[in-house]
């Protein structure tokens, strides 16, 4: 039906809203400045400093603690609608608890925002992108049930705060990596480990803590303030490796562990975990002789009270994957959620890589996922709320392989609109090049690169910036386009 307009004529609504994203801890800094209290990556990076691949940390990161309006310069040159970033929950609350604020860091983040206001620059702001108070941790972190009371006062501080000026919430990013990789798995903080149990633990506790904030912020904030709140998961595209029907029930269950079993309960319409993964995890635990499922159940009181919490839903996307039913199989540790749905994934040799191992370019891969939402949970309206490529730091300024990323899968957006998805806004990752987590300083993901070595931390545009700038400039996609120099302005 829309097949009259010509594709390089295509133009995103007037109203979509294009950022860029980052997250406290990867360019805070200042990690024990002015009040702040300590935070898990904080003390797993200080305890255990050979988990972090050269051995760095978040101590100084890009230091916008103190270049914030270096940060919001950055933001007008690319002429960004809004900005995507995360509060340091142990900057606001250095014990996690709401019983002492530390006004210096509630002063950083008034800063930060009225500087973008100054702008016309809308603040989309991430409650929790990984680092955890450290005295909460000291309490079992996810891993107690009383998590998600401390996270809804963290929530309502927040919202009482900012929220007069912040319109744009989002709960948690990532929750797969929250629990699989950090407590299930060892590769973020708190690297627990605890295969097979620990991320289906968390998985009940994030999706109730989600809740609590959801329903504070819609009973109790949402009437004066007027804004939304919604929930960020990470999608990879996961397609079967054959069309045999045991392939395609494969890539459903591996669907289901990385990212269904944290969305069902909020955006399904019946609510509560995945069905399939309910039964598979119950039955291995029987099995295993553990005297109850491995993934404890939401009450039915839970289900209806996490059912429907959201305003849209939050993509972060990046990559794709084959699943096999039969083939490409790993050895996985007993128990462990791989273990549960024994399946196997590869890539297609052909997808162009990154810097970093689990990315590549794979085509549609990013219009799949969005599809896949639209028909799963009835059309929701999305974000993608981070998108981006990694390179190392010799590969210099002129980075074609980002530009190439970047104009395919903002092709794939306009794809999506055309489908009838209700995409309101994209967030690149990242701004600037800042802490990859495990990976340290290696990988660099920034439109801007940013010079470690000096003390400001120099940030300099690459040609990937030039060109996310004419995107948002003239609401479409040209992948011919080069700018005449490498000179950034505001206009
Ligand atoms: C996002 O995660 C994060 O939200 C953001 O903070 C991060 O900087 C950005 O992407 C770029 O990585 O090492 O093989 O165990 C994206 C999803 C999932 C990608 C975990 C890296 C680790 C793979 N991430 N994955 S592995």
């Amino acid at each position: 039906a829309c097949s009259a307009i010509p594709r390089q004529q295509r133009k995103f609504p007037d109203d979509f809203l294009f950022g860029t994203a980052t997250a406290s801890y990867q360019i805070e800094g200042a990690w024990n400045e002015d009040g702040k209290g300590e935070n898990i990556w904080d003390h797993m990076t200080h305890t255990n400093p050979t988990v972090i691949k050269d051995v760095s940390n978040g101590d100084v990161a890009t230091d916008s603690y103190h270049n914030y309006k270096r940060d919001v310069e950055m933001m007008r040159e690319l002429g960004l609608d809004a900005y995507r970033f995360s509060l340091s929950w142990s900057r606001i609350l250095p014990s996690g608890f709401t019983n002492e604020v530390n006004q210096a860091g509630v002063d950083f983040y008034n800063n930060y925002i009225n500087e973008m206001l100054k702008y016309n620059i809308k603040p989309m702001v991430t409650l929790y992108h990984w680092d955890l108070p450290q005295k909460l941790q000291e309490l079992g972190g996810f891993m107690n049930p009383m998590v998600s009371d401390w996270f809804e006062d963290y929530a309502r501080l927040a919202y009482q705060l900012f929220g007069d000026r912040v319109k744009l919430w989002i709960t948690f990013n990532e929750p797969r990596e929250v629990c699989y990789q950090g407590y299930g798995y060892n590769t973020k903080a708190p690297i627990l480990n605890a295969t097979g149990i620990g991320e289906y633990i968390c998985a009940k506790h994030l999706v109730i803590a989600h809740a609590k904030a959801y329903h504070a912020y819609d009973k109790d904030f949402r009437p004066s303030q007027g804004g939304v709140c919604g929930y960020t998961t990470n999608l990879h595209s996961f397609e079967p490796l054959t069309d045999s029907a045991e392939d395609t029930y494969a890539t459903e269950l591996r669907k289901q562990t990385d990212w269904a079993i944290y969305t069902d309960p909020i955006y399904s319409e019946e609510g509560g975990f995945p069905k399939d993964l309910v039964a598979i995890v119950a039955a291995k635990s029987a099995e295993q002789g553990y005297p109850r499922s491995r993934l404890p159940e939401l009450t039915e009181e839970e289900k209806a009270y996490v059912r429907g919490t959201y305003d849209f839903f939050g993509v972060n996307h990046y990559s794709a994957y084959l699943v096999s039913a039969t083939e490409h199989k790993l050895e996985q540790a007993v128990p462990s959620m791989y273990d549960d749905i024994d399946v196997g994934w590869t890539v297609d040799e052909a997808w162009p890589v990154s810097a970093s191992t689990w990315l590549r370019l794979a085509p549609n891969s990013l219009l799949n996922v969005l599809l896949d939402l639209q028909s799963r949970y009835n059309n929701p309206v999305i974000y993608v709320t981070e998108n981006g490529w990694s390179q190392t730091l010799e590969a210099g300024l002129m980075d074609e392989d980002r530009v190439r990323y970047y104009n395919a899968k903002l092709e794939e957006c306009l794809d999506a609109l055309d489908a009838g998805v209700r995409l309101k806004g994209y967030m690149a990752w990242s701004l600037m090049d800042n802490f990859e987590w495990m990976q340290g300083y290696t990988e660099r993901f920034g439109l801007y690169e940013v010079d470690l070595t000096s003390p400001e931390r120099t940030r300099t545009p690459r040609l990937s910036a030039f060109m996310y700038k004419h995107v948002i400039t003239s609401r479409s996609v040209d992948q011919e386009y080069r700018p005449q120099t490498m000179t950034m302005t505001i206009d």
